[in-house]
C-alpha cells in the first residue's frame, strides 16, 4: 500500500510570527518516517514556509491558483508562479471556494489543468451539503462535480468533504466515509478507466486528533485534508502519527 498522505490547510490563518512558530513546531515533532505531509498556508506565507521547509520532506502547498498563467486578473495567482516560489500541491473547488467565490465545476477543471501544466499536483475538493446527503441523492451532487471537476487525464488528488462536516466538529461516520469512498472510486473508474483506480481520495471535514485513527483506517481512505487542528501543532502531529 502506498503512504498516506496528510495535507494542512490553514486557510486564511496565520501572520508571520504565528506561522514561524507553527511551522518550527510542526518540523521539530515531525516522525522521520510516516506519511507524505503537505502544509497549505495562505498565500501571503508560502515564500517563508518555502524557506522553511527547503531541506526537509514536508511538501508546500497552496490553497487555490488562477486557471490562466498570466494575465489581467486583479488579485489572483497563477500556478507558474506558485510552482516558482517552490508549491508542489494546490487545493481546488473546495467548497469555501464554492461558495464564497462561486466557483462552478468547469473553473475547478480548468485550473487543475493549468496546474497539472505548471507541474503542481491538483488536490480536488468534492462534497455534498447537508440537505443533499439528507435527501439522498448526494451521490448525483458528487458524481457531478466529479465529472465536472475532473480533466481528462487527471494526475492528481481528490478529497471528499462533506460540506456538513467543514468545520463544525462533526466528522461524517465511519460508515458514510466508507460508503461514499467507493461510490467515488466507482466514479473515478467510470471516467478514466484503469487509471481511476490509483487515484488518491482523501477525506476532509473536522478531522482531529481523537477521530484519525478511526478514519484513516478505512479502506480507500488515502489520507486526510485536515483544516482547524493543523492550526495546532500537536494535533496535527497526532493526526500525522496516525496515519500510515
Ligand atoms: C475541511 C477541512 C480542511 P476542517 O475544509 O479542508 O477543514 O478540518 O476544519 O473541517
Amino acid at each position: 500500500m502506498s503512504r498516506q498522505m496528510i495535507v494542512g490547510n490553514w486557510k486564511m490563518n496565520g501572520l508571520r510570527e504565528s506561522s514561524r512558530e507553527l511551522v518550527a513546531a510542526l518540523l521539530a515533532g515531525m516522525p522521520k518516517t510516516g506519511p507524505d505531509v503537505v502544509i497549505c498556508p495562505p498565500f501571503t506565507q508560502l515564500a517563508l514556509l518555502a524557506d522553511s521547509l527547503a531541506s526537509t520532506s514536508v511538501g508546500l502547498g497552496a490553497q487555490d491558483c488562477h486557471q490562466d498563467p498570466s494575465g489581467a486578473h486583479t488579485g489572483d495567482i497563477s500556478a507558474p508562479m506558485l510552482k516558482e516560489l517552490g508549491v508542489s500541491h494546490v487545493i481546488l473547488g473546495h467548497s469555501e471556494r464554492r461558495q464564497e467565490h462561486g466557483e462552478l465545476d468547469e473553473t475547478v477543471r480548468e485550473k487543475a489543468v493549468a496546474a497539472a501544466k505548471a507541474g503542481l499536483t491538483p488536490i480536488v475538493c468534492v462534497g455534498e451539503t447537508n440537505d443533499q446527503r439528507e435527501n439522498g441523492d448526494y451521490t448525483d451532487t458528487l458524481g457531478w462535480q466529479i465529472k465536472g471537476s475532473l480533466p481528462d487525464g487527471f494526475c492528481g488528488i481528490v478529497a471528499y468533504e462533506p460540506i456538513w462536516a467543514i468545520g463544525t466538529g462533526l466528522a461524517a461516520t465511519e460508515a458514510q466515509i466508507a460508503e461514499t469512498m467507493t461510490f467515488l472510486r466507482q466514479e473515478l473508474v467510470r471516467q478514466f478507466g484503469e487509471a481511476g483506480k490509483a487515484i488518491k481520495i482523501l477525506y476532509g471535514g473536522s478531522v482531529n486528533a481523537d477521530n484519525a485513527v478511526a478514519i484513516l483506517s478505512i479502506p480507500e481512505v488515502a489520507g486526510a485534508l485536515v483544516g482547524g487542528a493543523s492550526l495546532k501543532a500537536d494535533a496535527f502531529l497526532s493526526i500525522v502519527g496516525a496515519a500510515s
